[in-house]
């Protein structure tokens, strides 16, 4: 089997870290690996598989005969530095907000809409976390009830924000256990022990950026014809977002239907048994690769509605094994 030359921008991050456990634990077939980060990383060593390998820094001639390469330094990065690699003839999975609603980027999830790789001209985005566990979940409900509305509110960890967000957690939840002060850095406020209703930054709607990500991103992935309303939360949680999901169909879809409809649905799991307290949870999903839906149960305030709890491990399925999920599928179509 063939063997790519991958890199990995952002290699020393959150998602970057994953990334390369990915690629270990699914085997991809990886011949060289690359990381690169910021010039603070570079020269110091990083493992990947049983190599100590040395971290370079991002900068365009580090492209040079890299067949992949799996961006998730942030937006700015991207921008800067995807163009340059897809110049160098690699393909680029970008994780950032950068490109994901340009015309000729297919923005994917394997499991919803995996024929849009076939049209890519060098670069394919990943959709936002939230979005991705969401429609890992409502694709296959879609296809057979159509889904006119989504009413979403998430509840995000602060793994989505980067690994100094995480740390800002544990730091605050100690020091306020120990009746010490906090300053937040990361966030504008404390996050341990409290709840922000702000996710990215804010528009002149009144609406965020995150909010308006889970609008447009949906309407690209699954067709234009679908409402999205959302309201983005981050709790202190280290790893796991939450979604509760209310969605109005055209058809009629009994909770029990879509109880059926899920447990064959790629990539979902399905723990839904309030009498057992069966339901899903961050703690649950953390380190899983599955989207977990519970609570499935009848909106009795519509003809035709369902309200859903969706969870997952927004590092993994949010990013990183989306990002290499995307990759093997290029390979399988013969597109990398
Ligand atoms: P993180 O833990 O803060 O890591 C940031 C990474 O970016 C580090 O590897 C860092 O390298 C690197 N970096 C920073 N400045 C750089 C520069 N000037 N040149 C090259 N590399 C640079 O953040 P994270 O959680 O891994 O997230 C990284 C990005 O991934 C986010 O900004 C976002 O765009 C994307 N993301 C997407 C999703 C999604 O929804 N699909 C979810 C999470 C994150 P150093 O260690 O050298 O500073
Ligand atoms: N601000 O990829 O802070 O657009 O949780 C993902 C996660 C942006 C993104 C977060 C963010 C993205 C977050």
């Amino acid at each position: 089997m063939r063997q790519y030359t991958v890199a990995v921008v952002g290699a020393t991050g959150a998602v970057g870290q994953t990334m390369l456990n990915m690629l270990e634990e699914r085997n991809f077939p990886v011949g060289t690996l690359v990381p690169l980060a910021s010039s603070r990383s570079a020269g110091r060593q990083i493992g990947f598989k049983d190599q100590a390998l040395t971290i370079q820094e991002a900068r365009p001639e580090a492209f040079d005969g890299v067949d992949l390469a799996l961006f998730s330094a942030g937006t700015d990065i991207s921008r800067r530095l995807a163009p340059e690699a897809v110049k160098r003839g690699a393909v680029v999975v970008d994780n950032s907000n950068a490109f994901r609603m340009e015309a000729e980027v297919p923005l994917v999830v394997p499991e919803v809409n995996p024929e849009a790789v076939r049209n890519h001209q060098g670069l394919i985005a990943n959709p936002n976390c939230s979005t991705i566990q969401m429609l890992v979940a409502l694709k296959p409900l879609h296809d057979h009830a159509q889904i006119k509305r989504v009413v979403v509110s998430t509840y995000q960890a602060v793994s989505g924000t980067g690994l100094e967000a995480i740390a800002e957690l544990h730091d605050q939840s100690q020091r306020l256990l120990a009746g010490e002060k906090v300053e937040p850095k990361v966030y504008p406020y404390q996050i341990a022990f409290n709840v922000l209703p702000h996710i990215d930054t804010f528009d002149d709607t009144g609406y965020t950026l995150e909010e308006w990500k889970m609008v447009r991103e949906t309407q690209k992935v699954m067709g234009p014809g679908i409402a999205v309303t959302a309201t983005t939360v981050r709790v202190p949680v280290s790893y796991g977002h939450s979604e509760a999901v209310n969605i109005e169909t055209k058809h009629k879809l009994s909770p029990e239907t879509a109880r059926e409809i899920l447990k064959s649905a790629p990539g979902v799991l399905v723990f839904d048994d309030p009498s057992h307290l069966k339901y899903p949870l961050p703690t649950l999903a953390a380190g899983r690769d599955e989207v977990f839906v519970g609570r499935i149960r009848e909106d009795f305030s519509i003809a035709n509605g369902l309200n859903l709890w969706i969870v997952a491990d927004n590092v993994r399925k949010g990013a990183a094994l989306n990002g290499v999920q995307i990759a093997e599928l290029l390979i399988q179509d013969g597109l990398l």
